[in-house]
């Protein structure tokens, strides 16, 4: 049974900048399924893209893979030895487990695990990328170049699968959403103390863009067509392809 979350359980003088440390790494199967609605169907679904476009020899890279929950699909559904998967995370915490994670089966495909940052990944013969949760953690400046590199280091036909938090952009709507998600957690046993104390602990640190500014920045950047495949209150997946 995956650690229970009780990170911001308990009432805390200061709270400080979310970080993915031993303590999120240890709890983060239950925080990620009990905090982002349909994350499971979004990992299923990861699987099923690979199996679709995924072609023979190339690379997969999975940019910000935690314990390696997109890896492990991609794995899972493509035909033996048809591709390389790189798993990279900025957190030391997340690599050592997700490394024991993918050490604990055997795998129809390889899954390198590394410590390092999405901007500083060299993309080459990719067929699928993924980033699953991740480009809201890097800074809104840095974006549109961690996306072109992508895009260079995709091949033609190849697909970027991009999951974030948004925001509507209008205060009604985005207030409805919110309030969706809020109750998606109260539901999932999360207390007002551990929802206020989350979210003054990622206030700095996630920045979450409009559907629309994501969709613009991926067309700038190139992208053929940019497809919405999953949106439930504040949380959705894009599959843009080159
Ligand atoms: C999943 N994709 O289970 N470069 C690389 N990794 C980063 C960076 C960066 N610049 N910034 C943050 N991270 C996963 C879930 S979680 C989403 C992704 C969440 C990493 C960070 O260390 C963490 O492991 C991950 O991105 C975000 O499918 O917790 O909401």
């Amino acid at each position: 049974m995956a650690n229970k979350d009780n990170i911001f359980a308990t009432p805390r003088e200061h709270v400080g900048d979310f970080c993915f440390d031993d303590a999120v790494a240890d709890v983060f199967p239950d925080m990620i399924n009990r905090s982002v609605p349909g994350y499971q169907t979004i990992i299923e679904t990861i699987g099923e893209l690979a199996e679709a476009y995924v072609t023979p020899h190339s690379n997969v890279y999975d940019l910000g893979c935690s314990l390696g929950a997109a890896s492990l699909s991609v794995a899972r559904h493509c035909p033996p030895n048809q591709c390389q998967i790189q798993a990279i995370d900025s957190s030391a915490a997340m690599v050592k487990r997700c490394q024991r994670v993918v050490e604990a089966f055997n795998l129809p495909n390889k899954i390198h695990v590394c410590e390092g940052f999405a901007q500083t990944a060299q993309i080459h013969y990719a067929s699928m990328v993924i980033m699953n949760f991740t480009l809201q953690f890097i800074a809104p400046e840095e974006r549109s170049a961690v996306i072109k590199d992508i895009y260079d280091g995709l091949n033609t036909g190849g697909i970027f699968v991009l999951s974030e938090k948004v925001q509507h952009e209008q205060s009604a709507g985005n207030a409805l959403i919110n309030n969706l998600h809020l109750n998606f957690k109260r539901k999932n046993g999360y207390s007002e103390l551990e929802i206020s104390q989350k979210r003054a602990a990622l206030e700095n640190v996630m920045l979450i863009d409009s559907f629309s500014t994501h969709e613009r920045r991926l067309r700038d950047i190139g992208f053929s067509d940019v497809v919405m495949w999953y949106k439930c209150y504040n949380f959705m997946s894009l599959v843009a392809i080159k």
